[in-house]
């Protein structure tokens, strides 16, 4: 990993790390605090990519307008992009000067949309960790709603199933694809549903000491089951959001990960006999 000062000038893209998925519990000497404050922001949210050129500029400026608002100067935001063809890791980078609060990280030795987000977060300096999709698909503005009813709780959901949130105008293969990855959750991980009503959710925060220091090991697309079978997760609240259609761009979803969800399924439900 490569993190220089940010005195003045912009951070260096930051190489991804590798080795064990182990979020540190404290952040590590070698990230330095933000030149603006001197101190560790509150958030540090992951955005995830793969070819999203068509999305990432307006995305990160509606990021930024809700976090300005509901955090400001308190945050960071980490582009996490498995070296894109489109680009979209320079692009990003080229917008960090006007946008100190942006990092970005290229990863080219690894894949994988669950494990890019830990990735990211093994090179954050906030108390609270999250991640957000790039492709609008996740209203930005569900930031602010998230992080209002954070007080006392370990982990914050953005659900689709719960407290008016919905699959907006989902077609119906799509409302049956993830109508069935939902019952085989519910099947072989019940006390992960009976905690959270949208497991498979993409949009969450969590407290880094939840999930600090425990060895990781998703496959695929689903990071917050991971976390909710490994972590030391406590309290958790839940906020409603209708979940959009992918408007620009295309879907990295291919015809294997439905079989890596139900091997990754079935490794937690191992680790979490283990655990009892
Ligand atoms: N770094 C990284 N990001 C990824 C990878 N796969 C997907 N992403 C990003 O993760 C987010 C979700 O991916 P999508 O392809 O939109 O998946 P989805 O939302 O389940 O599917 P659609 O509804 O079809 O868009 C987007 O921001 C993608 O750019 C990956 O392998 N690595
Ligand atoms: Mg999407």
């Amino acid at each position: 990993m490569t993190v220089a000062p940010r005195s003045g000038e912009a951070e260096p893209i930051i190489v991804a790390p590798t080795g064990p998925l182990v979020i540190p519990a404290i952040v590590p000497a070698a990230i330095p605090a933000t030149a603006e404050s001197g101190e560790q922001p509150l958030l540090s949210l992951v955005v995830p990519t793969l070819n999203e050129s068509e999305n990432i500029v307006d995305f990160l400026a509606a990021v930024r307008h809700t976090l300005d608002l509901a955090l400001p100067g308190n945050y960071e935001v980490i582009v996490v992009d498995d070296d894109s063809a489109d680009g979209t890791w320079e692009i990003a980078a080229g917008l960090r000067e006007g946008f100190p609060e942006l990092r970005v990280v290229r990863r080219q030795n690894e894949g994988g949309l669950a494990v890019a987000v830990i990735r990211g977060w093994q090179v954050a300096r906030g108390q609270i960790l999250g991640t957000i999709n790039a492709d609008f698909q996740h209203p930005p503005d569900v930031l602010g709603r998230l992080l209002e009813r954070r007080t006392g709780a370990d982990l914050i959901v953005a659900t689709r199933h719960g407290d008016g949130g919905g699959l907006g105008d989902w077609g119906l293969a799509r409302r049956v694809s993830s109508w069935g990855a939902a019952q085989i959750g519910r099947w072989l991980l019940p006390q992960v549903y009976a905690r959270v009503s949208d497991p498979l959710s993409g949009c969450y925060l969590v407290r880094r000491q939840a999930v600090a220091g425990v060895p990781l090991k998703p496959l695929g697309y689903k990071s917050l089951m991971e976390l909710l079978v490994r972590g030391n997760v406590g309290e958790i609240h839940e906020c409603g959001y209708e979940m959009r259609k992918r408007v620009r761009g295309q879907s990295k979803v291919h015809a294997l990960h439905p079989l890596q969800y139900i091997r990754h399924v079935l490794r937690l439900r191992a680790a979490a006999r283990e655990r009892r």
